[in-house]
């Protein structure tokens, strides 16, 4: 028997697999039709790979479909992979951009339900109900995290904080005085929140905390651990990305053995990251999605570069939907610092534009539970004296515009010209010493 309050959306989160199985055939035919109808750039991608919208005829045609990569959403910026009318949208949310080129996602009122559908059920998993308190701290604005707990949390019908990341202080005071049962933030803002209260001289028992959804970035078992602890709660991974929606794409229920997949919303492959195979469950590869009722901005079996493993073992909180591993790694260059996703192409593009040469070297640790990012770059050598004048301004002026590029403030150390070694093949552009951690970067 379904007991409702374990579930948001029980007929849907536990349907038997053979219904789902069907669901999913019959909302691909539909989107792929849809989006052949409505989008030239696909429909340019699916007569390349000579496959039209009669050959999808259920979920076993899903790869003779083409591939879509970050790159193909750069390319159609901002408006080629719209699938309806601008007037039928709502909102706009953003990732970071490579080379001044950001991906747009649009979503019309019935994309935004989905994902707040999407969201609530994660905070249902972890046990969220009406009478918590739940406060959202990750950021608002075009990251979707602030606006994707906050509407999970409306339609759950919490009461909702909305936060936004920053000012820890003002955060542990509402946290206090108005008694906050859930916290939203990426893992590395949990754990400084933790810290800061114990500096404060708190005990995990003095806040009413019981539970954490926390995500956007890589995080270890051993990291989960410490925050629980600092915290007093339970703390819960979620899934997902702007592409798609946002959060909520996955999320993390009692059993903690990976994360379902809303998969009445989202089909998952597993593939091969050089050959495009499609692996068998079970197999480590780069997760590909492809979205099954999104109304602006579909997306057919669109390449993650996450590496990831699915199972589809039962699992004991009822839910019928796969479950996807934390993510292993990426099968790209991009890294997760404080939460934004960095490619060395940005940091390399803002070299550029201010006058250096494209020696750098990126250097990524975390300390007391905080990404700290440094980059060091050669002076070339018509600008380098070995008196350092003007060398502190130069750096702060280069930060600057790294921070206007990337969302985040790097430390710039400028460096004497061939001071970073050179490699005799590819270049070692980035350190992440995060490694050491076991951090999946
Ligand atoms: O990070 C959406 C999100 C917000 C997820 C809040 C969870 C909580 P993007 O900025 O587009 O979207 O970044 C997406 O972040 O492809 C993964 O590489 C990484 N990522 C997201 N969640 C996790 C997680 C949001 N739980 C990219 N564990 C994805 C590890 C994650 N990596």
């Amino acid at each position: 028997m379904i007991v409702s309050n374990k579930y948001f959306q029980p007929q849907q989160e536990t349907m038997p697999l053979e219904e789902l199985q069907k669901l999913q055939s019959e909302k691909l035919v539909k989107q792929v039709r849809y989006v052949y109808d409505n989008v030239k750039y696909y429909r340019d991608l699916m007569d390349e790979k000579g496959v039209t919208p009669d050959d999808i005829k259920s979920i076993d045609d899903l790869h003779k479909l083409p591939f879509v990569k970050k790159d193909d959403l750069r390319e159609a910026y901002p408006y080629g992979l719209l699938a309806t009318d601008l007037k039928n949208c709502v909102r706009i949310h953003s990732t970071s951009g490579t080379t001044g080129k950001r991906v747009v996602a649009f979503y019309t009122q019935n994309d935004v339900d989905m994902w707040e559908d999407c969201c609530a059920r994660a905070l249902v998993a972890a046990g969220g109900t009406p009478d918590d308190v739940c406060q959202v701290c990750y950021g608002y604005g075009l990251f979707t995290g602030g606006a994707g707990l906050h509407g999970g949390s409306h339609r759950l019908g919490s009461l909702t904080l909305p936060m936004s990341s920053g000012n820890t202080d003002r955060q542990i005071q509402f946290m206090m005085d108005l008694n906050s049962t859930i916290l939203c933030c990426t893992p590395s803002y949990a754990a400084y929140i933790g810290e800061t209260l114990k500096e404060q001289g708190y005990k995990p028992e003095d806040n009413k905390l019981r539970i954490g959804i926390f995500g956007a970035e890589p995080w270890t078992e051993e990291m989960r651990r410490d925050i629980e602890k600092n915290l007093g709660i339970k703390a819960y991974d979620i899934y997902g990305l702007t592409e798609l929606s946002g959060p909520g794409v996955a999320f993390e229920c009692e059993e903690q053995r990976g994360m379902h997949i809303n998969e009445d919303h989202f089909i998952a492959e597993i593939i091969d990251p050089n050959t495009g195979e499609v692996l068998p469950e079970g197999t480590k590869g780069e997760l590909v999605f492809t979205s099954l009722d999104k109304e602006a901005f579909p997306l057919l079996r669109y390449r993650t570069r996450d590496i990831c493993v699915l199972s589809r073992e039962k699992c004991s909180c009822g839910r019928t939907f796969v479950r996807m591993a934390k993510p292993m790694g990426r099968s790209d260059d991009m890294m997760i610092i404080r939460g934004v996703n960095v490619f060395p192409s940005q940091i390399e593009a803002v070299l550029l534009n201010n006058g250096y040469a494209p020696n750098y070297q990126i250097i990524v640790d975390r300390i007391n539970n905080t990404d700290t990012f440094d980059i060091n770059v050669e002076m070339k050598e018509e600008d380098f004296s070995d008196i350092p004048v003007g060398i502190t301004n130069k750096e702060k002026a280069l930060q600057s515009a790294m921070k206007a590029m990337l969302g985040i403030n790097p430390k710039i150390h400028l460096l004497a010209p061939k001071s970073i070694e050179r490699s005799e093949g590819k270049a070692v552009r980035i350190i992440d010493k995060r490694k050491r951690l076991g951090i999946n970067t």
